[in-house]
């Protein structure tokens, strides 16, 4: 199995998981990346069966809105009944990071919102400690040197992502060198730095479910 016949697997299979809470009435948050992509391709075969979508990126957004699929604003959404997205590395608790596609902070929106964070990976996607994917930061464009100098005390080794501005206009360094042993206490104290809009560390709120793929069929991880 390609990596992407198991993108498109997971994708199916999230599409049949969400399917049974869809109602005239649902929003459904999506997500962002190359598995997202597959999970708006699959949605959009059912876009009869629900209202329509909050987006957790102006890409997803194009795509949504593609595919006919009405992209509400979340502030004029009373509740998002499920989110669905991918992953950079999720670990046994299920904490998450994300961020990659330089997302995080409406993905992180998104999920507080949602009432199920549904996430959708690859088995390449698991780790037993979170730190080998370096850990995104999105920082207001005039913080940044000081949100990298408080990174590097926490013993990251934060890297300027060069040439890329966020859909909110903010940047992001992406941390390597971290062995994060307790997600949730990390997570705090990075939102704690004056400056940092959010981090990828998706732990106080971490993932409900994973489905994930491997070769043998996709996995339902609680
Ligand atoms: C989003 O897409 C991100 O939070 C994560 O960075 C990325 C995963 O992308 P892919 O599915 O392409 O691996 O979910």
């Amino acid at each position: 199995m390609t990596q992407d016949e198991m993108k498109l697997a997971v994708a199916q299979a999230a599409v049949d998981y969400i399917r049974p809470r869809l109602g005239r009435e649902t929003i459904v948050g999506v997500g962002t990346g190359s598995t997202a992509n597959f999970f708006i391709d699959e949605l959009a075969k059912i876009k009869h069966l629900f209202d329509g979508a909050v987006a957790s990126s102006e890409a997803t957004a194009e795509r949504l809105k593609g595919h006919g699929i009405t992209v509400y604003d979340l502030n004029a959404v009373n509740e998002l009944e499920v989110y669905v997205d991918g992953a950079d590395e999720f670990d046994a608790r299920l904490n998450v990071v994300k961020g990659g596609g330089g997302a995080l902070t409406r993905e992180k929106i998104v999920a507080a919102v949602a009432k199920e964070f549904v996430c959708i990976v690859d088995a390449s996607k698991q780790v037993d400690v979170l730190g080998d994917f370096p850990l995104p930061v999105e920082v207001v464009p005039m913080a940044r040197s000081y949100v990298a100098r408080e990174l590097v005390k926490l013993d990251g080794m934060p890297v300027y992502r060069s040439g890329f501005i966020t859909d909110n206009g903010n940047e992001i360094l992406d941390v390597h060198d971290l062995s994060i042993l307790d997600p949730k206490g990390l997570e705090g104290i990075l939102n704690n730095i004056v400056g940092v809009v959010t981090n990828g560390l998706f732990a106080q709120r971490g993932a409900d479910v994973i489905l994930m793929a491997t070769p043998d069929g996709v996995q339902t991880i609680k």
